[in-house]
């Protein structure tokens, strides 16, 4: 039985594969799920320990110091400092125990910030990822994914390791991080809109609601990490987005959220907070020439069942 470890596998996106790995079981292959607890990545002594011990033949790289706009904005110096140390750690101890394959998770956030980079054109692909800065609201982390790229394209050009890195829009699904500071969005969102619901208080959505966004719905994002594993070893990082015809605001999310809830009374936009990037369209050109046949889960059921989630395991949920 091949092992393909997944770190992180705690996580929203661990989830999410666990989901998959029960719906769609792979023969030959087993799927073991590993989290902090299991060892600190950040530690290469703990990170080897942790290779020896599961001995994987692949490794779905999802753990990383990860959170939304305003995390980035107070902590860029831990998610840099933590995400490189994760993902140099890691990629050693792929090369060192044999693995076969590494996957390892980028983010559209990385790409250049296109008011800064005129020669740079929308929608964004996959070839304009080092072409100029990225937004300032989440440069540090950007850096810091940024050199996964670089690094797993090296271990390949010099070690022939097949690492690959994949590139997600903004993940949001079931078993998400809710914390009010440092979550992303739509689980803020989730979290608000039920405090909201309880204490017949207003529903306060952070900014103007008028930047945009691609969305992604983990379990759609999950088939799509365990399809690359198998069928994706070009060096070249792959964005994993819905069309660009999906792109919404977050005023239009946050009425969705408001619809999955019942939540009847107009939305409140606080603009003492940041908008954060107006706008960061990307294409999913490649992946659907790659995989015609994926479909997405559209966006209204999808926060549906995220909010079911969140209604149901609220006591195990992290706020
Ligand atoms: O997911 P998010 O925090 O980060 O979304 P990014 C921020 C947008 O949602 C801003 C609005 O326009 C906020 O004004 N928003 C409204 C809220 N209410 C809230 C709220 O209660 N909490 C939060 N967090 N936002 C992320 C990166 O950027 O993109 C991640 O920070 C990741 O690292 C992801 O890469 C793909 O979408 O701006």
């Amino acid at each position: 039985m091949k092992k393909i470890m997944v770190t992180g596998g705690k996580g929203m996106l661990g989830y999410g594969i666990q989901h998959v790995a029960r719906l769609e079981p792979r023969d030959g292959y087993q799927f073991v799920f590993v989290d902090l607890e299991d060892g600190d990545l950040c530690d290469l002594a703990q990170t080897e320990a942790l290779f020896a011990r599961v001995q994987p033949q692949g490794v779905i790289h999802l753990a990383a110091d990860v959170g939304g706009l305003y995390k980035n904005m107070a902590q860029g110096v831990e998610m840099f400092e933590n995400n490189l140390l994760m993902n140099m750690n890691v990629m050693r101890c792929c090369r060192k125990f044999g693995v076969d394959k590494l996957v390892s998770c980028l983010s559209t956030c990385i790409f250049p910030e296109l008011t800064l980079c005129p020669h740079v054109q929308m929608p964004i692909d996959e070839s304009v990822i080092h072409m100029g800065p990225p937004h300032p609201s989440n440069e540090a982390y950007a850096y810091a994914k940024r050199m996964v790229d670089v690094q797993s394209r090296y271990y390949r050009k010099q070690y022939k390791s097949n690492f690959i890195s994949l590139a997600p829009t903004n993940i949001f699904g079931p078993n998400d991080n809710y914390s009010p500071e440092h979550s992303h969005v739509i689980p803020a969102l989730i979290r608000k809109c039920d405090a909201a619901m309880r204490q017949g208080t207003d529903f306060v959505v952070w900014g103007s609601g008028k930047p945009l966004r691609q969305f992604i719905f983990s379990f759609d994002l999950a088939r799509l990490f365990v399809w690359a594993y198998f069928h994706y070893n070009d060096p070249e990082p792959l964005i994993l987005a819905p069309d660009e015809s999906q792109e919404v605001s977050i005023g239009r999310i946050a009425q969705y959220v408001a619809d999955a809830f019942g939540y009847a009374k107009p939305l409140v936009f606080d603009t003492k907070y940041s908008d954060g990037q107006f706008k960061r369209t990307v294409t999913n050109r490649k992946l659907m020439s790659l995989n015609p046949s994926f479909r997405f889960t559209p966006l209204p059921e999808a926060i549906k069942t995220s909010v079911q989630w969140f209604q149901e395991n609220m006591a195990d949920a992290r706020l």
